[in-house]
């Protein structure tokens, strides 16, 4: 197996330490901790149940001597597809209790994404829900046992495992746990967004995804006595750590699981659980805003709302208050690491105009130009980042890294923004040809590679185009050979290909040939670029 690492240089690693950024805890060192504080707090709520601190470090702890007794073997890899039920985080942190390594999938991946998380990380383990939303997850199960068979043990979160290994749920004594991994290991992976083909994986250390949360915690007001709501897919980065779920648990709060973030799901809940905290993203935070006056449930509780994700406009943002009578707090971060936050006691103005400043005070953060020079202060420029908790690398994927690295360490994050007074950062767009649908990333050349695969397709490109709710919708611009399809079988054709729903595209606009292929060679970028140009002139 490639070596999961993720190493910053001997003197930043030094200094990480000494500011007390790393504090060599892990995962499971934490909910030890916890539970031994106060076994009898809630740690979950999802629907009626209810697992205390204690509760949950049991079932951590039986699903950890369940893995081991399935043949999982620490260090081993583990693609964890769950959706909001409190299985989530009895299966995970049994993986950190047994030393093993989740990969964090969305329920909305299919098998091409599935298989490739699970090749990339030469994964032994597959965790699932059952059926979950009219969707069968032990029959993607197969699809990746007959495609992958390195994935030798698949787990099931659900009364009915069929052939599969249901998640253990009693403690198993027979078996010994391994001792806590050192906290500098990497503890699990996230997906990147990713702008260039397939999602690349993102290898997290205990000490650097502690240290985020742990600092997140402290700037969005977490205490054992708040209840924090996740309404987004707890798999997703910005749910996990910002200051998420894993902030929430490492506060000793309590953790509240929405089956969706409709405010019809979510409204109930606040109000039945006194949610203090919740994070949307901006088409979402809309659809709050508009259902909140008429709602009859008691929403006063929310003291919080982080939005983040995409560029939330400042028109609506000064709603916030007005309508949700929370503060906002803006969130710009990604599954990389930087995060930044504007701070709960800025100005109104502040609050509802950029996207907040970095977390620590040892985030490097640079705005250069086209040629890497820094852009002068209030000028658009790149956005580029090194930090505690910033990642030096991806995972066996030497091209990106390449590509998405300086010399010197820091990430290239493909943002365009401005830096203003006092270091707040304000999001102009992006370097990357990803789509930013909701505050799904969507890789342009993922999705065009499928369509090429089309026998009446001759060729695509894929364009984001502004849309009112979701921000950017997806718009494929096909050139057709032979008869031309419809749309609509173009479409369906897409979702036989095992993707997420939320990359089929939202549009497709046939054209007779790209004006740009006449002038000879142009970019990928530069014709995605001039498509969406002219389609807006023509609206
Ligand atoms: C504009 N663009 C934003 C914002 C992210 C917290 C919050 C979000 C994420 C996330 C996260 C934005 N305004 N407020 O991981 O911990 C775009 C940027 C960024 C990319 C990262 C977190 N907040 N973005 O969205 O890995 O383009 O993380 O580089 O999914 O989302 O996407 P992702």
């Amino acid at each position: 197996m490639i070596p999961l690492r993720q190493t910053w240089p001997e003197d930043f690693a030094r200094r990480y330490r000494e500011k007390g950024y790393w504090r060599g805890e892990t995962f499971s060192g934490f909910l030890r901790q916890r539970a031994a504080e106060h076994p009898d707090a809630t740690a979950i709520v999802q629907g009626e149940r209810r697992w205390s601190y204690a509760e949950l470090l049991a079932r951590a702890e039986a699903a950890a001597a369940g893995y081991l007794k399935a043949g999982l073997k620490p260090g081993d890899r583990v693609v964890v597809q769950l959706p909001n039920i409190a299985e989530f985080f009895s299966a995970v942190f049994g993986l950190f209790r047994a030393g093993m390594i989740p990969l964090y999938a969305l329920p909305a991946h299919r098998i091409t994404e599935i298989a490739h998380f699970a090749r990339k990380s030469e994964a032994s383990g597959y965790i699932i829900a059952g059926r979950y939303e009219g969707f069968d997850y032990r029959d993607l199960a197969r699809a990746l046992r007959a495609e992958v068979p390195a994935v030798q043990h698949v787990i099931v979160a659900a009364d009915d495992a069929a052939e599969f290994t249901p998640l253990a749920t009693e403690a198993d004594a027979s078996l010994a746990l391994p001792p806590d991994p050192p906290s500098s290991d990497v503890a699990f992976i996230q997906i990147s967004g990713g702008s260039t083909g397939l999602s690349k994986l993102i290898p997290r250390t205990h000490d650097d995804y502690i240290y985020s949360f742990r600092a997140s915690n402290e700037i969005c007001g977490v205490t054992p006595e708040s209840v924090f709501l996740v309404a987004l897919p707890a798999a997703h980065n910005f749910p996990m750590s910002s200051p998420g779920h894993m902030g929430a648990l490492h506060a000793g709060a309590t953790v509240v699981l929405s089956p969706s973030p409709s405010p019809d799901a979510a409204f109930p809940l606040i109000a039945k659980e006194k949610v203090t905290i919740t994070g949307l993203v901006p088409p979402l935070a809309l659809l709050w805003m508009q259902a909140a006056p008429a709602t009859p449930h008691d929403i006063s509780s929310l003291e919080v709302l982080l939005v983040g994700g995409a560029k939330f406009t400042p028109e609506v943002a000064r709603r916030v208050r007005p309508t949700l009578g929370c503060t906002l707090q803006q969130v710009f971060g990604m599954a990389e690491g930087l995060v930044n936050y504007t701070r709960l006691d800025d100005s109104e103005e502040i609050i509802t105009t950029c996207q907040g400043r970095p977390i620590s005070p040892d985030d490097e953060v640079l705005v250069v130009d086209d040629l890497g020079n820094p852009a002068p202060e209030g000028e658009p420029g790149y956005l580029l980042a090194r930090g505690p908790y910033t990642i030096r690398g991806y995972h066996n994927d030497e091209a990106a890294n390449a590509r998405s690295f300086t010399s010197d360490g820091f990430y290239r994050t493909g943002d365009i923004v401005r830096r203003l007074p006092g270091g707040y950062l304000e999001v102009q767009g992006r370097a990357g040809d990803h789509i930013n649908r909701a505050g799904e990333k969507i890789s342009a050349e993922e999705i065009e590679d499928h369509l090429l695969a089309h026998p009446s397709v001759f060729d695509v490109a894929i364009v984001s185009i502004p849309d009112e709710f979701l921000g950017e919708r997806s718009c494929a611009f096909v050139i057709p050979q032979g008869e031309k399809p419809k749309g609509a079988a173009l479409k369906a054709w897409m979702r036989t290909r095992g993707i997420a729903e939320f990359k089929v595209p939202d549009q497709i606009v046939f054209v007779e040939q790209f004006a740009t292929t006449a002038a000879g060679k142009v970019s990928r970028k530069e014709l995605r670029a001039r498509l969406r140009a002219e389609f807006l002139e023509k609206q």
